[in-house]
């Protein structure tokens, strides 16, 4: 059995990148699901070390904070650059689309009526930095010329936005094609065409 454990309330949110990247590697791993009535008991939230989910553990290594889980998931499974100035550029890449994460969440959590029209007007100011970094590293991928867990976690995004917004990468051909390609890594399509994929929500409060 995989070493490897989730535990996490019902849904993609923040461990969506985690399950494709886990699921293009090859692993395996094992879901512990919290409801949110058990969680606001508090038991398990006092062990958190950030009193929050989600949490993720290897063996005897226990992690907390989904971006760690990431970075740890590429050290391990060598999608974390060739060299140490590859690794800079996965890092920075990776805080960019922490940035647009946390932006799209905002809206999904506190604006979702007010502020959806106008997170969407703005979308394309964000999505054409990534544009030209693909554009400009023809290998497909965010850098140098292999998968790393900044590419699963720019594509977790933006499938994210195309349900927010279908018409969203249409003017963005090196997004579309990234998100085409990864769509189409065998293990990747099978975890997407999954149930256990399907079933759960985006996020924790119904909107997407
Ligand atoms: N920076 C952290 C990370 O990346 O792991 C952020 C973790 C985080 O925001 N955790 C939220 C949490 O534990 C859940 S993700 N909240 C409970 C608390 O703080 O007590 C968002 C979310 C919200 C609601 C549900 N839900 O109702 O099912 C699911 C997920």
């Amino acid at each position: 059995m995989a070493p490897y454990t989730i535990t996490y309330f019902p849904v993609r949110g923040r461990c969506g990148a985690t399950r494709i990247m886990l699921s293009d590697q090859g692993q395996e791993w094992k879901e512990i699901v919290v409801n949110f009535e058990e969680w606001m008991k508090g038991d398990l939230k006092k062990t958190c070390v950030f009193g929050q989910l989600p949490k993720f553990e290897d063996g005897d290594l226990v992690l907390f904070q989904s971006n760690a889980f990431l970075r740890h998931l590429g050290r391990r499974h060598g999608a974390y650059g060739k060299n140490d100035c590859e690794a800079a550029h996965i890092d920075m890449f990776a805080d960019g689309v922490e940035d647009l994460r946390t932006k799209y969440l905002k809206m999904i959590y506190q604006e979702y009526e007010t502020g959806k029209d106008a997170y969407i007007k703005d979308l394309p100011n964000h999505l054409c930095k990534f544009e030209a970094v693909l554009a400009k590293n023809k290998s497909g991928f965010l850098v140098g010329d292999s998968i790393s867990f900044a590419d699963y976690s720019l594509f977790e995004v933006l499938l994210n936005h195309q349900v927010l917004s279908p018409t969203c990468l249409d003017s963005f051909p090196a997004l579309n094609s990234f998100v085409a390609t990864l769509s189409a890594r065998p293990k990747i399509k099978a975890f997407l065409d999954s149930e256990d994929y399907k079933k759960l929500p985006i996020n924790g409060n119904g909107k997407q």
